[in-house]
């Protein structure tokens, strides 16, 4: 497979930006090889700037659900565009926006919108600590929230990409205030709240844990963690950035049937574009300014294109038959993967829900981070090199989701499969 162009915009990238990215896991320094520089997408596929030819199951890490450059989203930016591109001023479009969110997901009785998962999560944890005048967290292990300082602790994507603890230029005294607690584990958060009980302003828990690769919650735990808070008075935040919109109508709280007191969003609200949310009840959201005291705010927030391009991509979701083609291709595909690899004797474990996947080279079950960290990483990078080989394209990661859209056919997925077959036989060879 040609790379030189990608190579060569790679080095020249190398000269002025870090890394040669703008977001760390992008430069492919876990698994090897030369990021490939993407020229244009069209449906679940990719090209990159060598002419190859791509299955997508990366989607930008997520948001975009309906596939690349939908005819929909680029009608209504162009629309939306031609009337200015931001004003700094409230218009219409958020209302809409927020309005079509708490349709879908009526805890959300105001939103706040941002423009990124990372100030959505921040905002959030400001709020709580306002809210009940506590300054600790509770975070667990290899759920990932943005690159806040004080959610750089234990955390997944591209920091258990790069096999860092955290990151320097955080202060102790920030992460000293981030308890931490294996995922999936209710006794260990029970024992943290019986130790720092009143000191706590809230529990941040990803409802699907996508950053650690696809952890599901046990049956229980999300349920326990709501439990847990009522009875220390701390607030429950879920982080839905990757699961919003992505594993149901109403998202994981919607899926788990668990109400969370704040909630996270990002990627699929913004169809593609910079925009991101935090809202949830209104005795807690009539805290945030202008109406309350906690302070947050923001240039582009509720920037009209991106407002424009989620509220087309919700609308569009709330079409029947979304969620379950979204969840028959994701099954097809995990199903597959799994059939593919005891068919060459590989040792893999697999999980989904709606629009989100994942698999780990481990015989699993894979219930927290520290059996995350047990998958043959080695394997991954095989199986990941020979993928892209094959012309498909997975996160460059083994902490990392993937994601289907509606934009994947069953023969996309044949493909895939196909394609896996080849490059199984290849992980197999590596112990
Ligand atoms: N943290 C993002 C995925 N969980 C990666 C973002 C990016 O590199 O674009």
């Amino acid at each position: 497979m040609a790379t030189h162009e990608s190579r060569r915009l790679f080095a020249r990238a190398k000269r002025v930006i870090p890394g040669g990215v703008n977001s760390p896991v992008r430069a492919f320094g876990s698994v090897g090889g030369v990021p490939r520089f993407i020229d244009r997408g069209k449906g679940c596929r990719i090209w990159d700037v060598d002419g190859n030819e791509y299955i997508d199951y990366v989607g930008s890490w997520g948001p975009l659900i309906l596939g690349h450059a939908n005819p929909r989203i680029l009608k209504t930016l162009r629309a939306t565009m031609a009337r200015g591109t931001s004003f700094g001023a409230p218009t219409e479009l958020e209302i809409e926006l927020a309005e079509e969110i708490r349709r879908a997901m009526p805890g959300l009785e105001k939103v706040r919108m941002v423009s990124s998962g990372t100030e959505a999560t921040m905002s959030a944890i400001r709020l709580a600590r306002g809210v009940t005048g506590r300054a600790r967290i509770l975070k667990f292990e290899g759920c990932y929230h943005g690159h806040s300082d004080g959610l750089l602790v234990g955390a997944g994507s591209g920091v258990a990409t790069l096999g860092i603890p955290g990151s320097p230029g955080v202060p102790a005294a920030m992460t000293e205030l981030t308890v931490q607690a294996p995922y999936n584990d209710l006794a260990a958060v029970a024992d943290a709240f019986a130790h720092w009980g009143d000191e706590l302003a809230c529990v941040i828990v990803e409802p699907i844990a996508g950053n650690m690769g696809f952890v599901a919650p046990k049956p229980g735990f999300l349920a326990g963690l709501r439990e847990l808070c009522d009875r220390h008075g701390a607030l429950l935040i879920f982080d839905e950035v990757m699961t919003g919109f992505r594993v149901h109508p109403g998202s994981a709280q919607a899926l788990y049937g668990v109400d969370p007191d704040l909630t996270c969003l990002g990627k699929v609200v913004g169809g593609g574009m910079p925009a991101a949310a935090y809202g949830g009840k209104k005795k807690y959201m009539a805290r945030v300014a202008p109406e309350g005291d906690v302070y947050q705010a923001g240039t582009l927030s509720g920037n009209p294109l991106a407002m424009a391009a989620g509220l087309e991509t919700l609308r569009r979701l709330a079409e029947p038959g979304s969620y379950e083609q979204l969840g028959a291709r994701s099954e097809q595909l995990v199903h597959g993967l799994l059939e593919v690899a005891s068919e060459c004797g590989v040792e893999l474990c697999a999980d989904r829900a709606g629009g989100m996947w994942g698999i780990y080279f481990h015989p699993g079950p894979v219930t927290n981070f520290c059996e995350a960290k047990k998958a043959n990483e080695a394997r991954f990078r095989r199986f990941f090199a020979a993928m892209l080989d094959e012309g498909v394209y997975l996160a460059p990661s083994p902490f990392e989701a993937g994601f289907v859209s509606l934009a994947h056919r069953k023969a996309d997925v044949e493909q895939t499969l196909a394609a896996a077959r080849k490059a199984m036989k290849r992980a197999a060879r590596v112990r």
